[in-house]
């Protein structure tokens, strides 16, 4: 059916369009005109709650007119357009972010006033959108705010999870998980109810010849489920473009509530068979870094991509344009191998649905995709069992023999002398039961695989995917350093830094283009400046030494070291070494005398993360830390000289108050288990330094701001491999350091031994995986340094001037521009200048 409005009738339309608000008098009336109709409620019980709801009403009006013509403005110019495919989005909070990037913060600010409310109150009234579980999910959200900056036609797909990352108690110093039910109220997404798609699952394939004497193959699924739409606005930063996510919700398939059994009173039954529906997205898999391998998985995954590549079909067969063109236009990016079904999906679309031949879809299919690793960590990389497959989804199965049968050929062609290559590169895993390697599926499906640093692509050319280099050249291999959205991470996190360089570097360009931060390094002998820098930088302390104190009731000094590690609990980032440095440091200043104590550098540790529920190491180390603050925090001797914290429930907008408060942040990874790491390039935006291994994108980092500027340690990539054969067959002597921490572990300093034990042997007895003891003393003399370079406050402060002037590389806008240019192959569509106005 036809929905336009005709012609003649279009005017009236024009005249009584939505415009949403332009002054602090029409914001207002939008707030009080949402509080008394759409909540019903009135001056006399508007709570902040309700005006957090109002308010969010009021600037989603504004933005939904942008988001439509944005839409509307993409469709008319009929261009490539990107669809980034990730399981996680962790967006955390909309309505500051909005405000920000349409300019109505200072609108909504003196608005809110004028009704009685504190605008930092109303944010803080927001539920974190956290339907991801850490850098692999928050780069997808730093990417959406990019790709809508840049005005690059883009789409977000994902999984509407109803319950997003548990939230983290601590309870008697253990991790407790509580679900994180967050959709009570969400004014940011819009429900489509029109937009469902029916996706099937398990059932049987036939094979026949049609009337014509066609091959046909059809697949009658048992069982499905049906993906509604819900969508999210994706607001550009000082553009009128809103780009969209959307997110798939599952519901039972109309007719699957069983009437029949409904009637005859077995009422539990059918309501039984909705709720098996409604599973399918109910929840996030908890696990970063890891691969669990579950049925609900990858029911999850096929349904969200089938459910995307329906919608991206179903908008490029409105264009009418022939097959070939579809890779013109659209560029699918998976963002790492959890969509990968897509590739086979595509494929069945076009062989099966649409009479294609096999190589011209083929063809089509690989144009289109382009994949992105994003660990190299064995447990992390996707393996789903074949038995499993052919259940769950037999046509898929069939074709991705295929795909396997036909890549085989032309390996055995290209290298016929080499059989063991074949067993090597098969996308199938010759194991009981088989297995399919779902990251070679994903090579062979793409025209581009890259890595998300520089050494982290180059390891995975040289290690996991060695073969493949050599199969498909190394062309097919590329690098985009991984970067993040200077508008969150630093004007959103640190108004006072944001408007101290703005005022130095005329105005706010710097977070459209981030090189300009260069001009800020003019400034690092300027007294004046680097004053106000410092001064900032203890105003931030204050106010997470504020939360710290709420949150935990101990009492820290802003005046001292804040030393911060707030990521995922994970055995290779060595959350288990930092604490054992601190053991190190508490066990240094007991042996002491009050005069040596005096010359101290005081020290506040604070960590924050989250561990898999099922990683027990993870939580014993969580464990551990929260024993050491309870003993350290409340030794006499001690005093201010050192503080122990475990931030409860790390989270985006915790992460907003910790980042700003970092005089240095520890990214200690095994080198060569950290692909990137994306904290490390906030903290250093944000004026603090770095103690870390050359790992990941610390080292580009250290190549942008000088090694002078950061604190690196430890072991290299390339040595780590000849380090644990050593372990394996030599002598491991134990870093005599490490041992005295071991000691007083194991004297009960911390609570019961005991409880400690697997952490200890795990170095001791079992190999030493993650290299703690061999980079222990190197890491503990670096520390030393950082004492003493932070006792010389004015070269400190230089050294942080110098660092942000000189991160202007890591914006994810560099790195959007990088895929826009490099792999997707598009252009961006800036919206008329009338357009920004009206
Ligand atoms: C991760 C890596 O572990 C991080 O180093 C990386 O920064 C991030 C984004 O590329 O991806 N991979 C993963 O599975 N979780 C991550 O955070």
């Amino acid at each position: 059916v036809e929905a336009s409005i005709p012609e003649p009738q279009r005017e009236a339309w024009k005249k009584f369009q939505a415009k949403g608000f332009t002054n602090k008098e029409e914001f207002e009336r939008e707030v009080v005109r949402h509080v008394e109709t759409t909540l019903a409620r009135s001056m006399f019980n508007c709570d902040e709650t309700a005006a957090y709801a109002a308010a969010s009403l009021a600037l989603r009006d504004r933005l939904i007119t942008q988001w439509n013509r944005t839409q509307q403005r993409q469709t008319f110019a009929d261009g490539k357009r990107v669809y980034y495919l990730s399981l996680e989005f962790l967006m955390g909070r909309a309505l500051d972010n909005a405000m920000l990037n349409i300019g109505a913060k200072d609108i909504a600010k003196d608005g809110l006033a004028d009704l009685g409310f504190r605008i930092e109150d109303i944010i803080s009234q927001e539920h974190d959108a956290a339907l991801g579980n850490g850098g692999l999910g928050r780069l997808a959200a730093c990417f959406l705010d990019s790709m809508a900056s840049l005005n690059i036609p883009a789409w977000g797909y994902g999984l509407r999870y109803r319950y997003g990352i548990f939230k983290q108690e601590i309870v008697d110093g253990y991790q407790v998980e509580v679900p994180d039910y967050w959709l009570d109220f969400n004014p940011w997404e819009f429900p489509r109810h029109d937009i469902v798609v029916d996706i099937q699952f398990y059932g049987n394939v036939r094979k026949y010849q049609n009337e014509q004497g066609k091959n046909v193959i059809t697949w009658d699924g048992g069982e499905v489920v049906q993906a509604v739409a819900y969508d999210v606005p994706i607001p550009g930063y000082d553009t009128v473009s809103t780009n969209n996510m959307r997110l798939w919700s599952s519901k039972a398939a109309s007719g699957e509530f069983d009437f029949q059994k409904f009637n005859s009173g077995d009422y539990e039954s059918s309501v039984a068979d909705q709720q098996r529906a409604e599973t399918i997205s109910a929840v996030l898999y908890p696990n970063d870094n890891l691969d669990r391998g579950k049925e609900l998985r990858l029911k999850q995954q096929y349904f969200w991509v089938a459910a995307s590549l329906y919608d991206i079909v179903r908008r490029f067969k409105k264009s009418k344009r022939a097959w070939v063109e579809f890779s013109d236009q659209v560029a699918i990016q998976l963002n790492d191998t959890h969509p990968t079904l897509a590739i086979v999906e595509l494929q069945r679309i076009l062989i099966d649905l649409e009479g294609l031949e096999w190589d011209e879809a083929w063809s089509i299919v690989t144009k289109t995709f382009g994949y992105t690793n994003h660990t190299v960590l064995p447990e992390a990389l996707e393996k789903w069992s074949v038995p499993l497959f052919q259940n769950l989804l037999p046509r898929h199965l069939q074709i991705i023999y295929d795909i396997n049968l036909y890549f085989l050929q032309t390996v055995e062609r290209k290298f016929p002398k080499e059989r063991e290559l074949l067993g090597r590169v098969s996308i199938i895993e010759e194991s009981q039961p088989k297995m399919i390697r779902m990251a070679y599926l994903a090579i062979v499906g793409s025209h581009k695989v890259n890595g998300v640093a520089e050494l982290h692509s180059d390891l995975i050319k040289t290690t996991i995917f060695k073969d493949f280099v050599r199969i498909f050249g190394p062309d097919n291999f590329t690098n985009v350093t991984n970067g993040i959205t200077p508008r969150r991470w630093l004007h959103q996190a640190n108004p006072r830094l944001s408007e101290l360089i703005a005022s130095k570097t005329g105005g706010l360009d710097f977070l459209k283009d981030l090189n300009i931060l260069n001009e800020l390094e003019k400034f690092v002998d300027d007294k004046e400046f680097k004053k106000e820098w410092a001064e900032i930088k203890y105003a931030n302390k204050v106010r997470l030494a504020k939360h710290i104190k709420t949150t935990t009731g101990v009492t820290v000094n802003p005046s001292a070291l804040f030393d911060i590690q707030v990521k995922r609990i994970h055995e290779y980032k060595r959350q288990q070494m930092n604490i054992f440095g601190v053991i190190h440091r508490y066990l240094t200043i007991k042996a002491m005398t009050p005069e040596e104590r005096k010359k101290l550098a005081p020290r506040v540790s604070i960590f924050g993360g989250k561990a898999a529920p099922g990683y027990w190491m993870a939580k014993t180390i969580i464990h551990l830390i929260n024993q050491v603050g309870s003993v350290v925090n409340n030794d006499k001797d001690v005093g201010d000289l050192l503080k122990v914290i475990f931030l409860e429930d790390y989270n985006v907008s915790k992460a907003e108050i910790i980042v700003p408060a970092s005089d240095i942040s520890e990214h200690i990874s095994t080198a060569g288990t950290e692909a990137s790491g994306t904290s490390n390039m906030k903290f250093v935006l944000n004026g603090g330094l770095i103690i870390g291994t050359c790992d990941g994108a610390n080292i580009e980092i250290t190549r942008e701001i000088g090694e002078n500027n950061i604190f690196l340690f430890g072991n290299l990539a390339e040595d780590v491999e000849d380090l644990r054969h050593a372990h394996t067959y030599g002598a491991h002597n134990l870093d005599p350091d490490l041992a005295k921490v071991f000691d007083a572990i194991k004297a009960n300093t911390f609570g019961d031994a005991g409880s400690f034990g697997a952490l200890v042997s795990a170095i001791e007895d079992h190999g030493d995986y993650y290299l703690v003891s061999d980079d222990f003393h190197s890491y503990i003399q670096t520390q030393a340094l950082v004492d003493e370079a932070y006792k010389d406050q004015d070269e400190w402060v230089s050294k942080t001037i110098l660092s942000v002037s000189r991160m202007g590389f890591f914006s994810s806008d560099r790195c959007i521009n990088e895929y826009a240019e490099t792999i997707w192959n598009v252009e961006p569509l800036v919206p008329e200048p009338q357009e920004r106005n009206g």
